[in-house]
């Protein structure tokens, strides 16, 4: 019975890289007190970026936004690596912050804004780019201030990922997230392999924050990261409901097979609207997200758990067929004793 047990329990579809090696079990929780990451800092990262304006891909305003990016990376001792292209004429940019070329830890945020207003009320208004506070620096503010609170060694398994053209969707013959399929298309597969999670941060600026959990997001570490947020009492932002399905930056991470999470708040009224500004956020929300994320950094790179890129939907057919198997089993056994008495 074991034997068969065993046998069945082979075929399970698994990323091979990323089997079951021996996951420590996390025993010191996430703590305020070691967490450093602080969201007035963060918030001031947030206006800097507002104010070159509206940011969309190959505009001047996103060109020095993004200098203004790999100057703070530098300020803070990060290594630099920019990767460009052209996509439907234009000039695009990834900027990509770390020491290895292989990490195993992948922060994304992207930093161009949407180039219409196309969701504002008012029809005069979109035809123009918006502005993105949340929706943009948002997620580069917070990337932006961990760069400056994760501990240096960090820097050898972390990369903090600035995408270009995420979102110019349905705009002029433009998709959405065009700079990390551009980034994720452009790893190896060792390096792919060696990503143990990539983690979105989108629209988590708003001053009225409710995360739900992203539904494309890989299951395991959605959990491990709302785990954190309860322990250190986010659980307020952090809401343990499903949310929506987002066709985010983080798809191509998970089409590559690498675990992925998108961290974002879709429930917000400015979305895709001119009254996306740094009014309608704050820096409690991104203080609540950074330092969450800070703690999953930590915690990683002390006792790292492995996600799984497949996740277990299949466990419960799994669970289903051993019963089957074994119901079969006892009934032949059953069969086989009835005739074998029959005989005596
Ligand atoms: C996120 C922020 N997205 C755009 N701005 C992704 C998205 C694309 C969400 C299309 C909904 C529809
Ligand atoms: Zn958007």
């Amino acid at each position: 019975m074991v034997v068969l047990l065993t046998l069945l329990l082979l075929p399970l579809p698994v990323n091979s890289s990323k089997e079951f090696t021996a996951v420590n079990e996390y025993s010191i929780l996430p703590q305020q007190c070691c967490l450093e990451f602080n969201g007035t800092r963060a918030f001031t990262y947030l206006e800097d970026q507002c104010a070159f304006g509206p940011r969309p891909p190959g505009s001047s305003n996103l060109t020095a936004c993004g200098d203004y990016i790999i100057a703070s990376l530098e300020n803070q001792g990060w290594n630099i690596q920019r990767q460009t292209w052209t996509h439907l004429d234009t000039p695009l940019r990834n900027i990509i912050a770390g020491a290895s070329s292989s990490p195993r830890y992948v922060l994304i945020a992207h930093y161009d804004t949407r180039p219409i207003a196309d969701m504002d009320s008012n029809l005069e208004n979109r035809a123009q780019p918006i502005l993105g506070a949340n929706d943009g620096a948002s997620g580069v503010a917070a990337l932006l201030e961990l760069a400056s609170v994760l501990p240096e060694e960090a820097q050898n398994a972390v990369t903090l990922l600035f995408v270009d053209a995420e979102d110019s969707g349905n705009w002029n013959g433009w998709d959405y997230i065009v700079g990390s399929t551009y980034y994720v298309n452009s790893l190896t597969e060792y390096q792919k392999n060696n990503i143990q999670a990539a983690v979105l941060l989108d629209m988590m600026g708003d001053a009225d924050l409710q995360l739900k959990h992203e539904l494309s997001s890989t299951p395991s570490l959605v959990n491990a990261i709302w785990q954190i947020a309860a322990d250190l009492q986010y659980d307020d932002v952090f809401l343990d409901v499903p949310g929506y399905n987002i066709g985010d930056d983080h798809r191509p991470f998970l089409r590559a097979g690498i675990p992925a999470i998108d961290i974002i708040d879709f429930d917000y009224p400015p979305w895709h609207t001119l009254e996306d500004t740094p009014d309608k956020c704050s820096p409690e929300s991104l203080e609540a997200v950074g330092r969450v994320v800070e703690a999953f950094v930590q915690k990683q790179l002390v006792a790292p758990t492995i996600f799984r890129v497949t996740d277990p939907w299949f466990l419960p057919l799994i669970f289903a067929l051993m019963i089957l198997v074994i119901v079969v089993i006892v009934l032949i056994l059953l069969v086989l004793w009835r005739k074998r008495q029959s005989f005596d």
